[in-house]
């Protein structure tokens, strides 16, 4: 359990595990993973692999390591890798791409995460002696820069027919999958048939304290164990952990549109705040972003005065807040975020 006393909209990776989650976890019934003993992290793989309609899966303890294991296993030393410029992989992953797969990475612009097939197909046309073939696209869904924006399946479906022409790979950073589902009424296995893998978060808005799952065709997943190991991610009586993932895929995907129509409340009322620039029907998710436009008041220098009163949130930038609603937000911290917030910007 844990004292509240913020109300904490930092990201929806603070959530606590819940009563249902924590008595999962002391019942489960375990055993070394990595020798393949354990009963519920094989329970928890085969349902996250439904879920996303892939063959296989594999717990993994942070969406980083999934994300950096899908690269590893789809691309060779010296390949590209297309991201998109904004993206969590490119950008806040400590550059596994460059370090673990020795592959140069190929920023491109979007519209809110939708990328191009245009811009890409430029990018794998260009073949010469020169230049690194490209092998993998990665897409971003929901995208967390452009604050939870729901990649539409159009764009993927697209994307996909661009991949199959040049034979390349794609790979969907899908560490908030389930909020695309649940804004667009999408499936989530809809979302990953368009692409060879999906990493999606457990640890996030489903609420599990750790973890998350990588899926895909079986050979992928099977040299994605062995990838894992190598970066030290072999655990052992890990059900215990699964056992909350469990919970989250089961009982915490439908409560998301809470979280959602939270996070629009929250723009409404801090729209038209003094120096607030936010804008109410841009929010798609469970994320408000929010520019700062004040002569004196900075992003940081919100954040520090707010963490005064109460408030957590995120700086993303000089001028840029963000804002994330999450299970353990609640109505009353939603109106309590809007007040601090006017106090600090009068
Ligand atoms: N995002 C975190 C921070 O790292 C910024 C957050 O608070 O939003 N893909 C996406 C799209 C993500 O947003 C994140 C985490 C990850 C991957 C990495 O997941 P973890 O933190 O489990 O390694």
């Amino acid at each position: 359990m844990r004292m509240r006393t913020f109300h904490d909209f930092r990201s929806d990776t603070v959530t606590t595990p819940t009563p249902e989650m924590r008595q999962a976890m002391a019942e489960a019934e375990v055993g070394d993973d990595v020798l393949g003993d354990d009963p519920t992290v094989k329970q928890l793989e085969r349902l996250a692999a439904d879920l996303v309609g892939k063959e296989s899966s594999l717990f993994v303890p942070s969406g980083t390591m999934g994300n950096a294991i899908a690269v590893k296993v789809l691309t060779q030393e010296g390949d590209a890798v297309v991201v998109e410029e904004r993206s969590h992989i490119y950008n806040l992953e400590s550059a596994h791409l460059s370090v673990i797969s020795r592959v140069l990475p190929k920023p491109i612009p979007s519209e809110k995460g939708s990328m191009k097939p245009e811009t890409i197909e430029e990018l794998v046309q260009r073949k010469n002696i020169h230049m690194p073939p490209v092998r993998l696209i990665t897409v971003e869904n929901t995208h967390n820069y452009y604050g939870g924006t729901v990649v539409p399946l159009d764009n993927l479906m697209q994307l996909r027919d661009l991949a199959h022409l040049h034979s390349l790979k794609i790979h969907l950073d899908g560490a908030r999958i389930f909020n695309a589902e649940a804004a667009s009424g999408t499936k989530a296995a809809e979302y990953a048939e368009y692409s060879d893998s999906i990493m999606f978060c457990l640890s996030k808005g489903l609420g599990a304290p750790i973890g998350s799952m990588l899926a895909g065709s079986e050979d992928f997943i099977e040299s994605g164990r062995r990838v894992r190991k190598l970066l030290g991610g072999g655990m052992r009586q890990v059900g215990v952990v699964a056992a909350a993932g469990i919970v989250a895929l089961t009982s915490m995907r439908k409560r998301l549109e809470e979280d959602h129509r939270r996070a629009k409340t929250l723009a409404r009322g801090l729209n038209g705040t003094n120096g607030l620039e936010v804008t109410p029907e841009a929010v798609e998710t469970n994320m408000v972003i929010v520019g700062l436009n004040h002569p004196t008041i900075g992003a940081v220098d919100f954040t520090r005065k707010a963490a005064e009163h109460g408030l957590l949130v995120l700086s993303t930038g000089r001028n840029r807040l963000r804002f994330v609603t999450h299970k353990d937000v609640t109505d009353e911290d939603v109106e309590k975020a809007i007040e601090i917030a006017r106090e600090i910007m009068i």
